[in-house]
């Protein structure tokens, strides 16, 4: 299939950009076709957060990358969403917070595997957990694919980033007293409910965001960090972020009465 190409005057040319690396993705196997869908849920909600990094937003990625820095085994999942939009992104904060990367995948088939493990490579990465070749446990109480973890990443991690994921691993994956950080525009989803904390944000800027801060707060104290994580309320942080959408709704409302009046 042909590359659409957008217009660098189209007014909607960021999100088009966005989708158009998610259905090369489709293409080259590393998005599942169920991918697509998810994708165009998250920019729904993008809409209502006004496509834009909130405050809010930038104080979770704070906090997450505090609990990336400060775990004894962080370990950063990855999918073949997440994969196709910010690979390189994927593997600097990989680097920078000693987490490594593992595939793991809802709709499993040895070609995405293949094909994630290629585009991380290709990013930059040298070490990647959870391909068959590796060694595996299973999660207990989980039925889907995901179940199947890396024995040196996920099974023995203490924090780990799913970014972008479907509830059932984050509900699991709590039960065996995992810390889990997710990037999730929906605050209503059940992982953004269920995780320790939630990115509500595109993964898109939030992803080169947390590798800034793992930047900077790599030199910061373990103390400071650890502080930085327990002032962290995922429940407070997620009725904010509804919060913001109903604003950012109603301010819409009012623009549209004001011109509808004039
Ligand atoms: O690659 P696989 O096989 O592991 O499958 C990955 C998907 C994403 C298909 C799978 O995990 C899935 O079905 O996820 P869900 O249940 O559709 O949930 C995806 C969540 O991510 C939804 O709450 C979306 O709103 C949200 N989302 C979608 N795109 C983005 C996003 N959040 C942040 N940034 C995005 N770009």
């Amino acid at each position: 299939m042909t590359k659409i190409h957008v217009p660098a005057d189209h007014p909607r040319k960021a999100s088009l950009d966005i989708r158009e690396r998610i259905i090369e993705g489709h293409e080259n196997d590393i998005v599942a076709t169920a991918g697509l869908l998810a994708h165009g849920r998250g920019e729904a909600f993008d809409y209502l957060l006004g496509e834009q990094t909130t405050e809010l937003a930038r104080m979770a990625c704070q906090a997450a990358v505090a609990a990336l820095l400060s775990a004894k085994h962080p370990v950063i999942s990855v999918n073949g969403n997440i994969c196709a939009l910010v690979p390189r992104n994927l593997v600097e904060l990989s680097e920078l917070t000693d987490a490594p990367v593992e595939i793991n995948l809802f709709y499993y088939r040895p070609v995405r595997e293949e094909a994630i493990a290629g585009a991380l490579r290709q990013a930059g990465a040298t070490e990647i957990l959870g391909t068959h070749d590796r060694p595996s446990e299973t999660i207990p109480e989980l039925s889907s694919n995901r179940r199947k973890v890396d024995s040196d990443g996920i099974a023995k991690a203490d924090v780990v980033l799913v970014p972008l994921e479907d509830g059932d691993r984050t509900e699991a994956l709590r039960k065996i007293d995992k810390f889990v950080v997710t990037i999730d525009l929906n605050p209503m989803s059940r992982t953004a409910v269920l995780s320790n904390i939630t990115i509500v944000d595109n993964v898109v800027r939030s992803l080169p965001l947390m590798v800034e801060y793992a930047r900077e707060m790599k030199g910061w104290s373990r103390e400071k960090l650890r502080e930085t994580v327990a002032s962290f309320d995922n429940a407070t942080n997620l009725s904010k972020a509804l919060r913001l959408m109903i604003d950012h709704l109603s301010a819409q409302a009012v623009r549209g009465r004001v011109e509808e009046d004039e």
